[in-house]
């Protein structure tokens, strides 16, 4: 008898363990406050993603920018100001694209929703919504009830995305630093199923990789050869290239037998082979129903990282300016 009660005793202390620690995002945050939200930012969504097949990439980026530099606040999304440059405007976010799509989005959720709504909330779901738009579901579950920051700086984006010359080292490390594990890392890479990356990202590998005029020799040739023809030079900062040649708008799990044939496009994807643990991962991942149902849960944990809920922050009236 006395086993029961504390078994249940444990049970609710246990219950409500699990409530402080787990991150404090809801489903369907805005049933009762918006219930409209979720329907008009995938009906927007879908608007620009017929009209823009570019775009699940872009806001996909986005999101994860997001979530890197002060959790995933919104910051990505302001402007700079007079006396300060954001996020936006740092170097590795310089190719960032799609504000305009989550700004309108926002002006048409303000008019049914005053205030109600965050702009972190909207770049996630967006980001998920587009990248759905080829499947006839959501690809991943969006918790909502972020709240928005209001400090965006260029350095900390600088500080905090990964560059794409990072070694598996770098790599771990920062993912360790917002909580992320080296599984969500390999997964998460994935994402590079869709969408490009400009020459000068890679282009060290193509010409001058060690400062002697040489090519990365864990790029695969036939490959380094097809991206010579594209990248001619060292300084093209200009050309974009497919990361997954050939179905760069298609989310599938290409990303892994494409690495696994050393076709990685940034020395961060190659990395990912450089040790037995993870090498182990990408093999698995080959698989596309374990790719999707994996990618669903990193997406969910870097949704959640370093969020602000309950009163800190705000709800920003128009998504790239502080209220
Ligand atoms: C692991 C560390 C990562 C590094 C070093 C990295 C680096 C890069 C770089 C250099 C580009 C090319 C940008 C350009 O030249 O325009 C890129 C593109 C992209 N990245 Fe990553 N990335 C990483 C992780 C991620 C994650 C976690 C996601 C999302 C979950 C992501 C999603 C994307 C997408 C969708 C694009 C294509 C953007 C477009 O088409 O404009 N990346 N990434
Ligand atoms: C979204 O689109 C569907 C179908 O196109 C439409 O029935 C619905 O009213 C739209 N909802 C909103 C909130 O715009
Ligand atoms: C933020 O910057 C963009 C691009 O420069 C501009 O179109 C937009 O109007 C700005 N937002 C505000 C609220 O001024
Ligand atoms: C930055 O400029 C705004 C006005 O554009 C001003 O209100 C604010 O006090 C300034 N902040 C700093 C730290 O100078
Ligand atoms: C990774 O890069 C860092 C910084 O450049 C360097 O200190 C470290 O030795 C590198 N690690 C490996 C395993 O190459
Ligand atoms: C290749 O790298 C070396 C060492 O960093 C540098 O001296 C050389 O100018 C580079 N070559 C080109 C073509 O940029
Ligand atoms: C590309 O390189 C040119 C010449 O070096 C430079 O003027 C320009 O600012 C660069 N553009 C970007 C987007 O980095
Ligand atoms: C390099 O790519 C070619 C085809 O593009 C492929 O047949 C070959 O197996 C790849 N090499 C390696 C080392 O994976
Ligand atoms: C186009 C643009 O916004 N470029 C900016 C990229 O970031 C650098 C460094 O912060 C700025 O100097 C550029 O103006």
């Amino acid at each position: 008898m006395k086993n029961k009660y504390s078994l249940v005793a444990c049970m609710i202390l246990l219950s409500f363990l699990l409530v402080c620690q787990g991150s404090s995002l809801t489903k369907d945050f805005y049933r009762h406050s918006c219930p409209q939200a979720a329907d008009i930012i995938k009906n927007k969504t879908l608007q620009h993603v017929t009209a823009n097949p570019v775009l699940p990439a872009k806001l996909l980026r986005m999101h994860f920018h997001d979530c890197f530099v002060r959790g995933c606040d919104g910051s990505v999304l302001l402007n700079s100001t007079a006396n300060n440059t954001a996020e936006k405007d740092a170097i590795p976010n310089l190719t960032l694209f799609g504000f305009d799509v989550i700004d309108e989005i926002k002006d048409a959720i303000e008019a049914k929703c005053p205030k109600t709504v965050s702009c972190a909330d909207i770049l996630a779901l967006a980001a998920r919504d587009a990248v759905s738009a080829q499947f006839d579901k959501p690809m991943w579950e969006v918790l909502t009830g972020r709240r928005d920051g209001t400090v965006s700086k260029s350095s900390e984006a600088l500080a905090n995305i990964p560059g794409p010359n990072f070694n598996f080292t770098q790599l771990i490390q920062n993912f360790a630093s917002k909580g992320l594990t080296l599984h969500d890392l390999v997964v998460l890479s994935g994402a590079h199923t869709i969408g490009i990356g400009h020459c000068n990202a890679f282009s060290n590998r193509l010409y001058n990789f060690t400062g002697k005029g040489d090519q990365d020799p864990s790029l695969n040739s036939t490959y380094a050869a097809f991206l010579k023809t594209k990248c001619k030079s060292l300084s093209d900062n200009t050309t974009r290239v497919e990361m997954d040649p050939g179905s760069s708008r298609t989310f599938d799990s290409d990303y892994y037998p494409n690495l696994l044939q050393k076709k990685g496009l940034f020395q961060s994807d190659a990395a990912l082979l450089t040790q037995d643990q993870s090498t182990g991962i990408v093999e698995e991942l080959v698989n596309q129903n374990k790719f999707f149902t994996e990618f669903a849960q990193s997406m969910k944990r870097m949704g959640a990282v370093d969020i602000l809920t309950g009163s800190a922050g705000e709800i920003r009236i128009k998504c790239s300016i502080v209220n």
